[in-house]
């Protein structure tokens, strides 16, 4: 019999939600949901698990305590001693504060799944402080999801990585947001009539595929972090020249936000203003288009030239990059000494809360 775990939700927004739907939809489940924790509400009760999918919210609502992340650590911690069960903390944030209690969860056994790239992608001394955390005490550290949604990225790398494989060159399309707005944005025809950019931003971000501030895709951010973490472990594999990177700011990330719109707080009013920027981009798509190329959002990681970089390419439109991607795919080509000349593709929908609760409840399942 599957032993039980006990699970503790932070972030009950977009993926959480989803997350805690699917959670509760597995048949005769080994998971109990003893915590969900929002920013201004805590529900937390080990011996009332929260199990009806229909009132979770209800729930969480009707609780009147404030989250406090050292008393959950306090009792996660007792439950660790107590229990010959496991504990895990899935955590639907994107809280820098919350990534950084990972080493403390995994120093106290306590497992962490989750989609927030900020702990793997941030300053070196956390994500170098996890894996001690992890190696000390036997805790897993999960976060498929944090590069591609549910697609096999992460797992894919390490295990080319663990085999021996030597990886030449790691290249594709990394952002579902990205990857949507040129597919839909940037066809190839010589169409002056296209959609223009801000429509399809805005619809990225009804779609659900944007990060909660648009500006966090379209500044190449979200795609310099997911480099950052493929670039982490890529670094093992045999004859790798790619450096320590202290942050993912420690390389070269083209930013598609006018400068007019740099640090605009909220994304409701950055979406507002976009529209001033249109003829920009509509000029960049007819450049393209005239060469008969699109335009793709790239990041590519070169282990041989011991390089990371992130940005606008153009591509002719037989490139797998203008020709197999729909909708928020995302593509990535492991160019690597076994799978050479050809090289190992992993594509699919890369962004949206479906798929990405969907991995996170992947990795918690890995738990058992
Ligand atoms: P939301 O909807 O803002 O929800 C976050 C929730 O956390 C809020 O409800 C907030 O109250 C709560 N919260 C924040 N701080 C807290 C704290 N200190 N204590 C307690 N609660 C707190 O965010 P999302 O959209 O649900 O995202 C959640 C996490 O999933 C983020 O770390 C995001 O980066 C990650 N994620 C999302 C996606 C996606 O598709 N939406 C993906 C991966 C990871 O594969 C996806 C992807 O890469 C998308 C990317 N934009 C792309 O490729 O285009």
């Amino acid at each position: 019999m599957a032993p039980t775990v006990f699970v503790a939700v932070i972030g009950a927004g977009l993926v959480g939600a989803e997350f805690i739907r699917q959670l509760l939809s597995i048949p005769n489940s080994p998971f109990k949901l003893i915590c969900i924790a929002e920013s201004t509400c805590i529900y937390y009760d080990e011996a009332k698990p929260i199990t009806d999918v229909a009132t979770w919210r209800q729930t969480l609502s009707a609780s009147t305590e404030q989250p406090d992340m050292h008393l959950l650590t306090r009792r996660l911690s007792a439950l660790v001693s107590a229990a010959s069960s496991k504990v895990a903390v899935v955590d639907n944030t994107s809280s820098q504060h919350v990534a950084s209690l990972y080493p403390v969860w995994l120093r106290a056994g306590i497992n962490v799944v989750t989609p927030n790239k900020k702990a793997f992608s941030g300053d070196v001394a956390l994500w170098e402080d996890i894996l001690a955390a992890s190696a000390q005490s036997g805790a897993k550290c999960y976060h498929e999801c944090s590069v591609g949604a549910a697609l096999p990225v992460i797992s894919t790398l390490k295990e080319l990585v663990a085999t021996g494989d030597k990886i030449i060159k790691i290249e594709g399309v990394f952002s579902g947001t990205m990857s949507y707005i040129f597919n839909e944005f940037s066809t190839g025809h010589a169409d002056p009539g296209g959609p223009s950019f801000s429509s399809v931003v805005k619809q990225a971000r009804e779609k659900g595929y944007t990060e909660p501030h648009p500006a966090d895709d379209l500044n190449g951010f979200d795609v310099a972090r997911k480099l950052t973490i493929l670039s982490r472990i890529a670094a093992q594999s045999p004859a790798s020249h790619l450096p320590r990177l202290q942050t993912f700011q420690s390389f070269r990330t083209t930013s598609l936000i006018p400068a007019a719109l740099e640090g605009i707080p909220t994304g409701d009013e950055f979406i507002a203003r976009l529209p001033e920027f249109d003829a920009e981009f509509a000029a960049m798509r007819t450049e393209a288009s005239k060469e008969g190329k699109v335009l793709r959002f790239v990041g590519v990681i070169d282990p041989v030239k011991g390089e990371v970089k992130a940005g606008l390419e153009r591509y002719p439109m037989t490139h797998p990059f203008a020709t197999s991607l729909g909708g928020s795919d995302n593509i990535i080509m492991f160019h690597t000494e076994r799978y050479s000349p050809r090289p190992l593709i992993v594509q699919g929908a890369g962004a949206g809360a479906a798929v990405t609760a969907m991995g996170v409840l992947g990795d918690l399942l890995k738990l058992l």
